[in-house]
């Protein structure tokens, strides 16, 4: 087993690997920038290394600087976290040449699912259903025309190298596939140095949901079951929650043992997610694989009561899978909470936290690096908690989730606890009938005095 591991990460998932690895008895190094000397994660590890300046580039990203902070302090292993360098390939491969144990996915894994077309290839020989498009990567314009005639529009074309709603356009008919084509290999050109595309039929009003899934390093994998994340707002992921609304026991049998298969067929180890979109009928087909630990993890977490960031340091350490799959036996909604201003666009919104009360309680989970009088900084990603709510049925997790919401005070920023309080109270959120369109059709209401 490790005896000390970097966490080469900032902000609550920073603390939450650090919390497991006090359990397991293992030592840890935080690794921070100059805007984060004040920062949780740097005063709960063992020891602490800055490296660099605040800038991401600079420092979070910074591969020689996450090197040498874990040469120094004589690191067995380091967890990426989520974000940041937790899928770059070429990470994963310098840990291996430095003989430091990289928890998360191998190289090729990273690589293979990171290529959106490749990743589609993988699943097709898997046996994994995907959706109807092209045969891998689109010639020319007059190729995409041909396939989309042949499939007929609404078509979406994607970038390859793309994902997360990177580099990807819905095209509905030929004209619009003139007029959009080229601007759409350019932009992927520009944002990903590749501008391969390939083309899927539209699945109108799809939801998202996803399967968390655990390899270990003899071939095995299970599944731990489903989360809905479908509540997105510009790709950005809003709230989840477990099980999903729209899931039976036969589909989530049928999913859980496509996500098994994705993973076993090319022998993933670590913990994975296997996204899915899914369509009015139930049918589901292949969207993308994460090689990582994600932020909503937690939902999985507290219905079948374990703990993922454990489990990805045992399988890392050589342990096999329990080789047990998971049905949730609670309800489980994680809503993101975000220092930004959801009555103006939601733009950010950093700053000193002046006065902060946390909600608590039965059923309460609060992921969170915040405390009173913490900057939060503006150089990162605008997430400063996330707050978690479980229990026996999906309305009692929605009601505890609006108590917990209610007592939850953040003053000196603007957070998005309004818009989530909002959220509980939105008909086509209680009802569970939601899709990944909902955010389209929602407006905040004005500010009560
Ligand atoms: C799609 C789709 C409809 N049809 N592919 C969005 C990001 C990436 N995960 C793939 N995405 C989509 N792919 C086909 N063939 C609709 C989306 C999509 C979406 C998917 C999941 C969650 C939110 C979304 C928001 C917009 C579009």
């Amino acid at each position: 087993m490790f005896k000390k591991i970097l966490i080469a990460n900032r902000g609550e998932i920073a603390l939450r690997v650090i919390r497991t690895c006090k359990e397991m008895g293992i030592k840890t190094v935080a690794v921070y920038s100059k805007a984060d000397e004040e920062s949780l994660h740097v005063r709960f590890a063992d020891e602490a290394v800055c490296i660099g300046p605040a800038l991401s580039s600079e420092s979070y990203l910074k591969i020689p600087n996450i090197i040498a902070a874990a040469e120094i302090t004589n690191a067995d292993a380091i967890h990426p976290g989520y974000g940041f360098l937790s899928e770059n390939a070429k990470f994963s491969k310098i840990c291996a040449e430095h003989d430091i144990k990289f928890i998360g996915a191998s190289p090729e894994h990273i690589e293979r699912m990171g290529d959106k077309a490749s990743a589609k290839r993988t699943m097709i020989e898997a046996g994994v259903p995907t959706v109807p498009g092209s045969d891998g990567l689109l010639k020319d314009l007059a190729d995409a025309k041909k396939v989309a005639k042949k499939m007929g529009y609404p078509v979406m074309i994607k970038a390859t190298a793309g994902g997360g709603g990177k580099g990807m356009r819905a095209i509905f008919n030929e004209e619009e596939m003139e007029a959009q084509f080229a601007g759409a290999v350019q932009e992927a050109t520009a944002s990903f140095g590749n501008g391969g595309m390939y083309m899927e039929k539209l699945i109108l009003e799809p939801r998202h949901i996803e399967i968390q899934v655990v390899g270990d390093q003899y071939g095995r994998a299970c599944h731990l079951s489903e989360r809905d994340c479908s509540v997105q707002r510009r790709h950005q992921k809003l709230t989840e929650e477990t099980p999903s609304p729209f899931m039976t026991p036969k589909l989530r049998k049928k999913m859980g043992e496509a996500a098994i298969k994705a993973a076993e067929f090319i022998g993933y180890e670590g913990a994975g997610t296997v996204e899915f979109l899914v369509d009015k009928d139930a049918n589901f087909y292949f969207m993308e694989m994460n090689t990582r630990i994600q932020v909503e993890h937690p939902i999985t977490e507290e219905v079948i009561d374990f703990d993922l960031i454990r489990e990805q340091i045992l399988v890392a350490a050589g342990e096999k899978i329990s080789g047990k799959n998971y049905e949730p036996q609670m309800h489980s909604i994680e809503c993101r909470i975000n220092a930004e201003d959801p009555y103006n666009g939601f733009r950010p919104s950093p700053g000193r936290i002046t006065t902060l009360h946390m909600p608590g309680g039965h059923g309460v989970r609060l992921d969170t690096h915040v405390y009173s009088g913490y900057v939060i900084p503006p150089n990162y990603d605008s997430m400063i908690a996330k707050l978690i709510t479980t229990a026996r049925t999906r309305e009692e997790a929605i009601n505890k989730m609006k108590r917990a919401l209610d007592e939850f005070v953040i003053e000196g920023v603007q957070t998005t606890i309004p818009f989530h309080r909002q959220l509980m109270d939105h008909p086509d959120y209680i009802s569970g009938n939601y899709t990944t369109k909902f955010m389209e059709g929602f407006e905040m209401k004005p500010i009560e005095n």
